[in-house]
């Protein structure tokens, strides 16, 4: 992040992209082929289990967006995930992780903490759905990811926060034989991320589970990961092991290597400047040109009751 340049790496690939209408016409597709399973028992030999029961899930149409969705092939190749080193290209390196089994903790100020497998998790709760949302990266590039999984504030209701519980802190995986950007010893592993619980609690912060109608890859955070569309995208940690509730917020991993820089807060807003660069506009993965960033990243409806007030005596620390 710290010495971070755009690269135009959809310009040196270019003709392997996906065409954005491909993944909505597969889904259509894998749709007509689960009806006509159900009910045609003469195309049978076309059953719904040859394919995963959750995945592609069914679309929260709450949460869409007009523009087109960004390319598949990008946005699993052009990925941050400092674990695995400090170069977006990352993606094969990242296989090595080994997401089955895979348990999560829920600790700290709640009334049921619990240890559970991903899978068990996502079956107590109801399954997933999927949604589309904006997703800014501080460094000033962006994409519009159909999400797969479910609301965090089904977490809280799961766990039952305490009164006093304040804040979530979230934690990824630590194990340098499989991710060896973690031998790097100046950078404080885990990576870590909070939250206050108002905004845990808020619709859109989403824990996702897959993208593009599929489990999540490795490399975008696999098995769960937060997204929370409104602020920059290091916020949103991959690869979850851990949650706790907190009376204290929690101090991110860039927070503490760079906290005049990377903040708690980090809500979307161009008229506050990175320390080294501007916020204003935005290169889109796939897209040519720069185009405008809004503020919360264009989810200031959903979310200016949280930050009332704080805007004032905060200022400009909202925003980075
Ligand atoms: N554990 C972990 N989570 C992480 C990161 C990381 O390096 N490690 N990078 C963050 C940053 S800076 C961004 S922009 C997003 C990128 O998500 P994507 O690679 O799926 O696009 O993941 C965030 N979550
Ligand atoms: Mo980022």
């Amino acid at each position: 992040m710290a010495f971070y340049k755009i690269k135009k790496v959809w310009k040196l690939k270019d003709n392997k992209v996906t065409p954005e209408n491909f993944y909505n016409t597969r889904r259509d597709f894998l749709k007509k082929l689960g009806a006509g399973s159900l009910f045609l028992p003469g195309t049978s030999f076309i059953s719904r289990p040859a394919f995963s029961s959750l995945y592609p899930p069914e679309v929260n149409k709450t949460y869409t967006i007009s523009k087109p969705l960004s390319p598949e092939s990008l946005v699993t190749t052009y990925t941050n995930f400092y674990e695995f080193g400090s170069s977006k290209n990352i993606w094969r390196r990242a296989s090595k992780l080994k997401t089955e089994p895979w348990s999560i903790t829920i600790d700290g100020l709640v009334d049921n903490p619990m240890v559970i497998d991903i899978n068990d998790l996502i079956k107590k709760l109801g399954g997933i759905e999927e949604r589309v949302y904006r997703f800014r990266c501080v460094e000033a590039w962006s994409m519009t990811v159909p999400w797969a999984g479910f609301p965090l504030n089904k977490i809280l209701s799961l766990v039952e926060p305490k009164k006093d519980a304040k804040f979530l802190k979230f934690e990824t995986f630590y194990d340098p034989e499989i991710a060896p950007g973690q031998k790097q010893k100046w950078y404080p592993w885990p990576y870590q991320e909070g939250i206050t619980i108002e905004e845990a609690k808020n619709e859109l912060s989403f824990l996702a589970t897959g993208i593009y109608g599929k489990k999540l890859p490795n490399q975008n955070g696999a098995p769960l990961r937060l997204v929370l569309p409104w602020k920059y995208g290091f916020k949103s940690i991959k690869s979850i092991v851990k949650i706790s509730l907190l009376a204290e917020r929690p101090i991110g991993l860039w927070e503490k290597l760079a906290p005049n820089e990377y903040g708690f807060w980090a809500n979307v807003n161009p008229k506050v400047s990175h320390p080294r660069w501007s916020q204003e506009t935005e290169q889109q993965l796939g897209i040519d040109g720069r185009i405008p960033t809004v503020k919360y990243n264009g989810y200031e409806e959903q979310v200016s009751y949280l930050y009332k007030g704080l805007e004032k005596t905060l200022q400009d620390k909202l925003f980075r």
